[in-house]
């Protein structure tokens, strides 16, 4: 069954005038990849890394010619490997497309292949592979390394984005809004949030959350020496290096009387510049109830993961923890509004329901003390994942994850309520992906919706840990294969990685250091329906579906941006996956 194809017939253009029409390509878009030109369809959308062998395998056709047959063919031999028969054509609303799929599951056969169809050419390369994830995993991590604030990025570790040192941080005023009316204080390192240069309390809690869940259900996924970071090489896990100079920052942002500040931040997004030319006075702003959760959560999650390398380190963290989560008792209803000269992200949040359950779970966890369960028991859980909660509600399913993990901790009806709601719910999103386009459980794309496919993946991949339900599994890496390019806009979403990645991410360091290709390793936010940044003159595709309603521009913040809390569970999905698939 194997032979050998006229692989470019699509091409009724003579090889001259293809080559001419190339180089005028070449000149129009900055950083375009030249591939892209004639060679593949982008009418064939699937996984642009590629595939785990033993996984559901299926890419997405643009129904547009009424071809009935697909092949699979040898990235390097050119040889028919496999072929198969696509499915009935069918109307997808959410992608505003009539397609047809191509399930190529069965064949396993580890390589490096195309799918290709005739009257549309071939697809872009792929592999199937064990570990095929792995190199995007990795670079998911490193990306934190590229956010560093008040830090130098060498070229020993940093290559081609090497900068020079941004936002020292060493003297910050106070704004009134902090509770304090003068004076300077010093809160330098951790990451930057976005592709804007500030640094939040909760979106840095929250991801270093979902981060250190990594860590905790599947320790020494990433060694030391691993990521070329400073660090590596000093005996600890490059991972736990990375963590804890974001865990560092974190600890800087408590006041003496416990509570945390709620962001440092210029009073307005700087211009598109690299960090050190973003010299605006930076200020401590806010402090607040949700700050200091949030921050009660993380730092008591640190304690566990540090104890055993650092036992220094992590008693700081969970002593610090303690007094955040006093200050929190003791000031109980301090919501963060920006005061009105500040105008950089919010974080605001009026419903302080689970980051309660957040952080005194996770205070339980770490400490045994079972006056934090009384206290836990009296909040009421509810197990639903909605669409656009993020930062604002998803920390219930943090400590939630982290009390399934230490069922010797909890009473035995207690983790029975909750193993059945994660499950009820992994249930609901398993029957969401399999009914909804492209495989994957979000019906409503808002701001991050590439955040929001990864979240209710995080509860699919729970419900693995807890039932091997092949299901889980594959609603997972069908997840995965969403973000790396099977998708209404055919991109693999990830800085860097895949044929067709983002060239023009919302990120100043990428926008303004003069390298082609964006800072590597980063995260899309993903179509957006609401288009809130049309306002700035963004054009979005006319009528763009809510699924096709992103673009690869800089000027996109409300589709293209990149962002802690987004890249978190890029992380912890692709941690997941490299440890389960395999
Ligand atoms: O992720 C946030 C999104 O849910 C909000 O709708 C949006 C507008 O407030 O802000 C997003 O968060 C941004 C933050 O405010 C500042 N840094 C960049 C974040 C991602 O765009």
């Amino acid at each position: 069954m194997k032979y050998f194809l006229a692989l470019f017939e699509k091409n009724n253009i003579s090889k001259f005038s293809a080559i001419f029409l190339g180089i005028i390509f070449l000149f129009s878009c900055k950083g375009e990849q030249p591939q892209l030109g004639n060679d593949y369809s982008e009418d064939i959308r699937l996984n642009q890394i590629g595939y785990y062998p033993n996984a559901i395998k299926k890419a997405v056709i643009v129904d547009h010619t009424g071809s009935s047959d697909f092949s699979l063919v040898d990235a390097i031999t050119k040889e028919v490997v496999f072929e198969g028969s696509l499915s009935d054509a069918k109307e997808w609303d959410l992608a505003g497309e009539r397609i047809r799929v191509a399930d190529f599951t069965s064949f396993s056969q580890a390589g490096s292949y195309h799918l290709y169809i005739k009257n549309f050419g071939l697809s872009y390369p792929f592999q199937i592979a064990n570990h095929v994830l792995k190199p995007v995993f990795l670079g998911s991590v490193k990306a934190l390394y590229y956010q560093r604030v008040s830090s130098a990025l060498d070229e020993a570790h940093a290559g081609i984005w090497k900068r020079a040192l941004g936002h020292p941080d060493d003297s910050v005023l106070y704004h009134p809004s902090s509770g304090r009316s003068s004076g300077f204080t010093s809160s330098p390192g951790g990451w930057y949030d976005a592709g804007d240069y500030n640094k939040y309390i909760v979106n840095a809690s929250f991801p270093l959350g979902q981060l250190m869940l990594l860590q905790e259900q599947y320790p020494n996924t990433i060694a030391d020496a691993t990521l070329n970071i400073p660090e590596s090489g000093n005996g600890l896990s490059d991972y736990l290096d990375e963590l804890r100079y974001e865990i560092n920052w974190t600890l800087s942002m408590q006041d003496e009387d416990g509570g945390l500040f709620h962001k440092l931040t210029a009073k307005n997004f700087e211009g598109m510049v690299m960090p050190d030319a973003a010299t605006s006075q930076r200020y401590i702003v806010g402090k607040g109830t949700v700050a200091s959760l949030d921050f009660v959560a993380s730092s008591a999650m640190a304690y566990r993961t540090f104890l055993n390398v650092d036992p220094p380190f992590a008693e700081k963290c969970l002593e610090a923890a303690k007094r955040a989560y006093v200050w929190a008792q003791e000031n109980p209803n301090m919501a963060y509004e920006n005061p009105e000269d500040i105008s950089t992200g919010e974080y605001g949040d009026k419903n302080f329901d689970d980051e309660w359950f957040w952080a005194t779970a996770e205070l339980f966890l770490s400490t045994s003390d079972t006056s934090y369960f009384n206290i836990l028991e009296k909040y009421p859980v509810d197990f639903y994942f909605k669409t656009g909660e993020s930062w604002t509600g998803y920390m219930k399913f943090l400590g939630m994850f982290s009390l399934l993990e230490h069922k010797e901790k909890l009473p035995n009806d207690y983790y029975a309520k909750l193993k059945k709601g994660i499950l009820e719910q992994a249930d609901f999103l398993v029957d969401k992906s399999t009914n909804l386009d492209y495989f994957q459980a979000i019906d409503d794309f808002q701001w991050g919706s590439n955040s929001d496919v990864l979240n209710a993946a995080m509860i699919v991949a729970y419900a693995y840990r807890l039932n091997r339900n092949p299901e889980y599994l594959t609603t997972v890496q069908q997840a995965m294969d969403y973000i790396l390019g099977t998708n209404a806009v055919g991109y693999s979403f990830v800085t860097g990685f895949g044929q067709k990645s983002p060239m023009f991410i919302h990120h100043r360091q990428s926008a303004a250091d003069g390298i082609v290709d964006p800072v590597p390793g980063l995260l899309s936010g993903g179509p957006n329906s609401r288009q809130q940044d049309t306002s700035e003159g963004v054009l979005y595709p006319e009528n763009a579906a809510p699924m096709k309603s992103w673009v690869d521009v800089e000027g996109s913040f409300a589709s293209n941006e990149i962002c802690l809390n987004w890249n978190a569970p890029l992380t912890y999905i692709l941690g997941f996956l490299e440890n389960e698939s395999n």
